[in-house]
């Protein structure tokens, strides 16, 4: 990545994202190439325009017209989270969406970078971005990530429905509740890196800040990175509490009725109170 043209704060925003890069890659959930982050750095570089001939425009299956102009830091496609802990400034792309939404450059110039592209899931780290757009929510940052514990209960046939998810999780560890007020989402199984696999996601954010894909892993947004990594965090804690109460033999209970009524009546959201 060339360097001369990246702010200070940019080079923060490089570094928070490294930081959760390591995180994934030290949880077990980044095997490989897995997972991809992206940030919102819209306003923290002068933007480049479609006159600027140094960075050839790449055109999107899809128009995203509320991102016009908008800047991204995003994961390298095939990059490994712990390449990116190590080495972000060789792992991590900017990208620049074009005047009208329908095209990115990728503003760089060194020899590593210029062999990447964004990671496969672009469509949906950009739909997000748009649709939160629209609504006006502020969402800067988004990680995509394979918790281990929450995939395994997407195996589990009695767990795929989203409230049997979110109560089992709330029962059994309060926490989820207070961290996540709307409960997370939970989306039938997609082929990754698809339109449908973006629109699905996009429409259960509607409600929710973290979405589980099944068999695949989980996405969040939120207005940090370090929040976007905490809804994924703690719903794996209740994962893994969840397991280790199988594990041992038993099938949980959790919190009674009662107990589950009395934190949704304190912690909940609007609905729930
Ligand atoms: O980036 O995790 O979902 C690799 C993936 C695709
Ligand atoms: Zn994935």
């Amino acid at each position: 990545m060339k360097t001369s043209y990246i702010t200070q704060k940019v080079q923060q925003q490089i570094r928070d994202l490294a930081d959760i890069a390591r995180l994934l890659w030290e949880r077990g959930w980044a095997e490989s190439n897995a997972g991809n982050i992206s940030i919102d750095i819209s306003g923290m570089l002068k933007p480049f325009g479609s006159s600027n001939k140094q960075f050839p425009q790449r055109r999107m299956p899809k128009q995203y017209p509320e991102l016009a102009n908008a800047q991204f830091l995003i994961t390298g496609a095939g990059t490994r989270m712990r390449d990116v802990a190590m080495q972000p400034t060789k792992t991590v792309i900017i990208i620049e969406i074009n005047e009208d939404g329908s095209a990115y450059s990728m503003l760089q110039n060194n020899a590593e970078t210029n062999r990447l592209l964004p990671t496969s899931e672009l469509a949906t780290h950009l739909t997000l971005y748009q649709e939160h757009r629209k609504q006006g929510t502020a969402i800067k940052a988004i990680v995509h990530t394979h918790p281990t514990e929450i995939i395994v209960l997407t195996h589990f046939p009695e767990l795929l429905n989203e409230q049997t998810l979110n109560t089992t999780f709330w029962r059994i560890h309060p926490e989820a509740l207070i961290a996540n007020p709307a409960g997370i989402g939970l989306i039938p199984y997609i082929l990754t890196g698809t339109e449908a696999l973006a629109q699905a996601t996009a429409d259960s954010m509607q409600h929710h800040p973290a979405v589980v894909w099944e068999k695949h892993g989980c996405i969040a947004a939120a207005e940090t990175i370090s929040k976007a990594f905490d809804l994924i965090d703690v719903a794996n804690k209740a994962a893994q509490i969840y397991l280790c109460c199988r594990n041992a033999g038993i099938v949980p209970i959790g919190l009674t009725d009662v107990q589950l009524e009395e934190l949704k009546h304190t912690f909940g959201s609007p609905q729930q109170r």
